[in-house]
Protein backbone atom coordinates (compact mmCIF):
# COMPACT_ATOMS: atom_id res chain seq x y z
CA UNK A 1 0.00 0.00 0.00
CA UNK A 2 1.63 3.44 -1.03
CA UNK A 3 0.55 6.62 0.99
CA UNK A 4 2.62 8.75 -0.53
CA UNK A 5 3.91 9.93 -4.28
CA UNK A 6 6.30 12.45 -5.20
CA UNK A 7 6.69 14.61 -8.17
CA UNK A 8 8.13 17.32 -10.14
CA UNK A 9 7.03 19.29 -13.02
CA UNK A 10 8.52 19.11 -16.01
CA UNK A 11 10.99 22.11 -16.79
CA UNK A 12 10.87 24.02 -20.13
CA UNK A 13 14.53 22.34 -20.44
CA UNK A 14 12.40 19.12 -20.68
CA UNK A 15 13.25 19.62 -24.29
CA UNK A 16 17.01 18.94 -23.76
CA UNK A 17 17.32 16.18 -21.86
CA UNK A 18 19.15 13.20 -22.40
CA UNK A 19 17.24 10.35 -24.75
CA UNK A 20 18.75 7.39 -26.83
CA UNK A 21 15.95 8.03 -29.77
CA UNK A 22 16.54 11.08 -31.15
CA UNK A 23 14.38 10.33 -34.40
CA UNK A 24 10.98 10.39 -32.06
CA UNK A 25 11.58 14.20 -32.33
CA UNK A 26 11.84 16.89 -29.53
CA UNK A 27 9.19 16.73 -26.22
CA UNK A 28 6.32 19.34 -26.77
CA UNK A 29 6.48 21.40 -23.50
CA UNK A 30 2.82 22.24 -23.47
CA UNK A 31 1.50 18.55 -23.97
CA UNK A 32 3.98 17.07 -21.84
CA UNK A 33 2.57 19.12 -18.75
CA UNK A 34 -0.95 18.41 -19.84
CA UNK A 35 0.41 14.96 -19.68
CA UNK A 36 1.98 15.77 -15.97
CA UNK A 37 -1.67 16.92 -14.69
CA UNK A 38 -3.02 13.70 -16.19
CA UNK A 39 -0.70 11.53 -14.29
CA UNK A 40 -1.01 13.11 -11.01
CA UNK A 41 -4.78 13.16 -10.94
CA UNK A 42 -4.58 9.13 -11.83
CA UNK A 43 -2.59 8.70 -8.71
CA UNK A 44 -4.69 10.85 -6.68
CA UNK A 45 -7.56 8.44 -7.81
CA UNK A 46 -5.62 5.45 -6.59
CA UNK A 47 -5.71 6.75 -2.55
CA UNK A 48 -2.43 8.52 -2.37
CA UNK A 49 -1.47 12.22 -1.42
CA UNK A 50 0.81 14.01 -4.18
CA UNK A 51 3.70 15.88 -3.34
CA UNK A 52 4.24 18.36 -6.58
CA UNK A 53 7.40 19.68 -6.73
CA UNK A 54 8.72 22.79 -8.57
CA UNK A 55 10.44 22.76 -11.85
CA UNK A 56 13.95 23.03 -12.17
CA UNK A 57 15.19 24.53 -15.30
CA UNK A 58 18.70 23.75 -14.40
CA UNK A 59 18.51 19.96 -14.68
CA UNK A 60 16.67 19.19 -17.88
CA UNK A 61 15.63 15.31 -16.84
CA UNK A 62 14.07 16.38 -13.02
CA UNK A 63 10.81 15.53 -13.58
CA UNK A 64 12.06 11.84 -13.76
CA UNK A 65 11.74 12.35 -9.98
CA UNK A 66 12.51 8.16 -9.63
CA UNK A 67 15.83 8.52 -10.30
CA UNK A 68 16.95 10.26 -7.44
CA UNK A 69 16.16 8.27 -4.69
CA UNK A 70 15.14 4.67 -3.43
CA UNK A 71 11.99 4.97 -0.81
CA UNK A 72 11.23 1.89 1.22
CA UNK A 73 8.88 1.51 4.59
CA UNK A 74 12.05 1.73 6.63
CA UNK A 75 14.39 4.08 5.01
CA UNK A 76 15.36 6.36 1.99
CA UNK A 77 18.21 5.92 0.02
CA UNK A 78 19.40 8.88 -1.80
CA UNK A 79 21.01 7.92 -4.95
CA UNK A 80 23.99 9.34 -6.95
CA UNK A 81 23.41 9.31 -10.64
CA UNK A 82 25.41 7.84 -12.94
CA UNK A 83 24.21 10.53 -15.72
CA UNK A 84 26.72 13.60 -15.26
CA UNK A 85 24.41 15.93 -16.05
CA UNK A 86 21.99 14.60 -13.02
CA UNK A 87 23.92 14.08 -10.30
CA UNK A 88 22.90 17.42 -8.65
CA UNK A 89 19.18 16.43 -8.82
CA UNK A 90 19.47 14.06 -5.66
CA UNK A 91 20.70 16.39 -3.23
CA UNK A 92 17.79 18.73 -4.49
CA UNK A 93 15.20 15.89 -3.16
CA UNK A 94 16.35 15.23 0.42
CA UNK A 95 14.33 18.11 2.08
CA UNK A 96 11.20 17.15 0.41
CA UNK A 97 12.62 13.53 1.81
CA UNK A 98 13.13 14.55 5.31
CA UNK A 99 9.69 15.61 5.37
CA UNK A 100 8.94 12.09 5.43
CA UNK A 101 11.98 10.29 7.23
CA UNK A 102 14.17 11.07 9.92
CA UNK A 103 17.26 11.59 9.75
CA UNK A 104 18.65 8.27 11.18
CA UNK A 105 16.37 6.61 8.07
CA UNK A 106 18.58 8.41 5.41
CA UNK A 107 21.36 6.38 3.53
CA UNK A 108 23.65 7.97 0.70
CA UNK A 109 24.96 6.33 -2.56
CA UNK A 110 28.34 7.69 -2.12
CA UNK A 111 30.94 8.37 -5.31
CA UNK A 112 32.53 6.68 -6.87
CA UNK A 113 29.38 4.39 -6.78
CA UNK A 114 26.53 5.29 -8.98
CA UNK A 115 22.97 4.48 -8.50
CA UNK A 116 19.58 5.63 -10.27
CA UNK A 117 16.44 4.71 -8.63
CA UNK A 118 15.06 3.28 -12.48
CA UNK A 119 17.08 0.18 -11.81
CA UNK A 120 15.93 -0.29 -8.39
CA UNK A 121 12.77 -2.98 -8.27
CA UNK A 122 11.13 -3.63 -5.13
CA UNK A 123 9.89 -6.94 -4.57
CA UNK A 124 8.46 -6.84 -0.64
CA UNK A 125 11.35 -7.11 1.52
CA UNK A 126 13.67 -8.04 -1.48
CA UNK A 127 15.18 -5.59 -4.09
CA UNK A 128 16.64 -5.67 -7.39
CA UNK A 129 19.16 -3.95 -8.70
CA UNK A 130 20.27 -3.68 -12.20
CA UNK A 131 23.76 -3.42 -12.85
CA UNK A 132 23.72 -0.74 -15.73
CA UNK A 133 25.44 1.82 -17.58
CA UNK A 134 24.12 3.95 -14.52
CA UNK A 135 24.37 2.01 -11.90
CA UNK A 136 27.65 0.37 -10.95
CA UNK A 137 29.23 -2.05 -8.82
CA UNK A 138 30.15 0.28 -6.35
CA UNK A 139 26.58 1.61 -6.54
CA UNK A 140 24.70 -1.86 -6.05
CA UNK A 141 27.44 -2.65 -3.19
CA UNK A 142 26.48 0.53 -1.32
CA UNK A 143 22.71 -0.16 -2.04
CA UNK A 144 22.55 -3.79 -0.44
CA UNK A 145 25.04 -2.85 2.32
CA UNK A 146 22.52 -0.04 3.20
CA UNK A 147 19.23 -1.97 2.89
CA UNK A 148 21.00 -4.67 4.83
CA UNK A 149 20.51 -2.39 8.06
CA UNK A 150 16.78 -2.46 7.88
CA UNK A 151 16.40 -6.13 6.97
CA UNK A 152 15.80 -5.89 3.59
CA UNK A 153 17.52 -8.09 0.75
CA UNK A 154 19.02 -7.39 -2.99
CA UNK A 155 20.23 -8.60 -5.89
CA UNK A 156 21.96 -7.89 -8.10
CA UNK A 157 20.34 -8.50 -11.97
CA UNK A 158 22.82 -6.84 -15.01
CA UNK A 159 21.12 -5.59 -17.88
CA UNK A 160 22.56 -4.88 -21.41
CA UNK A 161 19.86 -3.71 -23.40
CA UNK A 162 17.68 -1.26 -21.77
CA UNK A 163 18.69 1.98 -20.15
CA UNK A 164 17.50 1.06 -16.62
CA UNK A 165 15.54 -2.12 -15.00
CA UNK A 166 12.55 -1.25 -15.12
CA UNK A 167 12.20 0.11 -18.72
CA UNK A 168 12.41 -3.45 -18.94
CA UNK A 169 10.69 -5.65 -15.86
CA UNK A 170 8.20 -4.49 -13.63
CA UNK A 171 6.51 -5.75 -10.09
CA UNK A 172 2.71 -4.89 -9.78
CA UNK A 173 2.26 -7.14 -7.04
CA UNK A 174 0.33 -10.58 -6.27
CA UNK A 175 3.69 -12.11 -7.81
CA UNK A 176 2.63 -10.96 -11.33
CA UNK A 177 5.59 -9.27 -13.20
CA UNK A 178 5.74 -7.27 -16.61
CA UNK A 179 8.64 -8.74 -18.53
CA UNK A 180 9.95 -7.96 -21.83
CA UNK A 181 13.56 -8.47 -24.04
CA UNK A 182 16.12 -9.53 -22.45
CA UNK A 183 14.05 -10.53 -18.84
CA UNK A 184 11.46 -13.05 -20.13
CA UNK A 185 13.91 -15.24 -19.66
CA UNK A 186 15.88 -14.12 -16.85
CA UNK A 187 16.56 -16.71 -14.24
CA UNK A 188 16.23 -14.08 -11.55
CA UNK A 189 12.73 -14.22 -12.07
CA UNK A 190 11.80 -17.56 -13.54
CA UNK A 191 9.32 -18.20 -9.37
CA UNK A 192 6.94 -14.97 -10.78
CA UNK A 193 4.13 -15.11 -12.98
CA UNK A 194 5.24 -13.29 -16.20
CA UNK A 195 3.06 -11.56 -17.91
CA UNK A 196 5.00 -10.80 -21.20
CA UNK A 197 5.28 -7.63 -23.29
CA UNK A 198 5.72 -8.28 -27.04
CA UNK A 199 8.71 -6.62 -28.35
CA UNK A 200 6.64 -3.93 -30.46
CA UNK A 201 5.27 -2.58 -27.23
CA UNK A 202 8.33 -2.83 -25.40
CA UNK A 203 7.93 0.84 -23.67
CA UNK A 204 4.93 -0.47 -22.07
CA UNK A 205 6.00 -2.99 -20.04
CA UNK A 206 6.83 0.34 -17.66
CA UNK A 207 3.51 -0.03 -15.95
CA UNK A 208 3.04 1.27 -12.24
CA UNK A 209 1.02 -0.80 -9.69
CA UNK A 210 -0.44 1.78 -7.50
CA UNK A 211 -3.07 0.24 -4.37
CA UNK A 212 -4.14 -2.37 -6.62
CA UNK A 213 -4.97 -0.29 -9.86
CA UNK A 214 -2.02 -0.59 -12.63
CA UNK A 215 -1.49 2.07 -14.28
CA UNK A 216 -0.38 1.93 -17.87
CA UNK A 217 0.75 4.12 -20.59
CA UNK A 218 -1.55 4.50 -23.47
CA UNK A 219 -1.39 2.70 -26.55
CA UNK A 220 -0.18 -0.45 -25.58
CA UNK A 221 -3.21 -2.88 -25.73
CA UNK A 222 -1.22 -6.41 -25.31
CA UNK A 223 0.11 -5.07 -21.61
CA UNK A 224 -3.20 -3.23 -21.09
CA UNK A 225 -5.25 -6.80 -21.90
CA UNK A 226 -2.41 -8.59 -19.66
CA UNK A 227 -2.92 -6.57 -16.97
CA UNK A 228 -6.53 -6.66 -17.11
CA UNK A 229 -6.63 -10.36 -17.24
CA UNK A 230 -4.83 -10.63 -14.56
CA UNK A 231 -7.50 -8.77 -12.17
CA UNK A 232 -6.36 -5.27 -11.47
CA UNK A 233 -8.31 -2.37 -12.42
CA UNK A 234 -6.62 -0.41 -15.02
CA UNK A 235 -5.75 3.59 -15.58
CA UNK A 236 -4.45 4.36 -19.09
CA UNK A 237 -2.55 8.09 -19.71
CA UNK A 238 -0.26 9.15 -22.52
CA UNK A 239 3.23 9.78 -21.77
CA UNK A 240 4.24 10.41 -25.67
CA UNK A 241 6.59 13.35 -24.32
CA UNK A 242 8.43 11.72 -22.12
CA UNK A 243 9.04 8.27 -24.07
CA UNK A 244 10.68 10.58 -26.31
CA UNK A 245 13.53 10.54 -23.48
CA UNK A 246 13.51 7.27 -22.66
CA UNK A 247 11.05 8.19 -19.69
CA UNK A 248 7.98 5.90 -18.75
CA UNK A 249 5.23 6.20 -15.85
CA UNK A 250 7.50 4.90 -13.58
CA UNK A 251 10.39 7.24 -13.85
CA UNK A 252 7.85 10.70 -13.15
CA UNK A 253 7.26 9.61 -9.42
CA UNK A 254 8.81 8.34 -6.60
CA UNK A 255 5.85 5.71 -4.56
CA UNK A 256 5.89 5.39 -1.03
C1 LIG B 1 17.61 9.87 -18.58
O1 LIG B 1 18.20 9.43 -19.57
O2 LIG B 1 18.13 9.89 -17.47
C2 LIG B 1 16.21 10.43 -18.77
N1 LIG B 1 16.10 11.01 -20.04
C3 LIG B 1 15.19 9.32 -18.59
C4 LIG B 1 15.15 8.75 -17.23
C5 LIG B 1 14.18 7.64 -17.10
N2 LIG B 1 14.06 7.21 -15.77
C6 LIG B 1 13.76 5.99 -15.38
O3 LIG B 1 13.67 5.07 -16.20
N3 LIG B 1 13.62 5.77 -14.09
Amino acid sequence: MFNNVIVRRPARSLVDGITSAPELGKPDYELALKQHDAYIEALKSCGVQVTVLEALEEYPDSCFVEDTAVLAKKCAIISNPGAETRRGESALMVDTIKKFYSDDQIEYIKSPGTMEGGDVMMVGDHFYIGLSARTNEEGCRQFKEALAKYGYTCSVVSLEEVLHLKTGVNYVENNNMLVSGEFIEKEDFKSFNKIIVPVEEAYGANCIWVNDTVIVPEGYPTVEKGIRDAGYKVIVTDTSEYRKLDGGLSCLSLRF
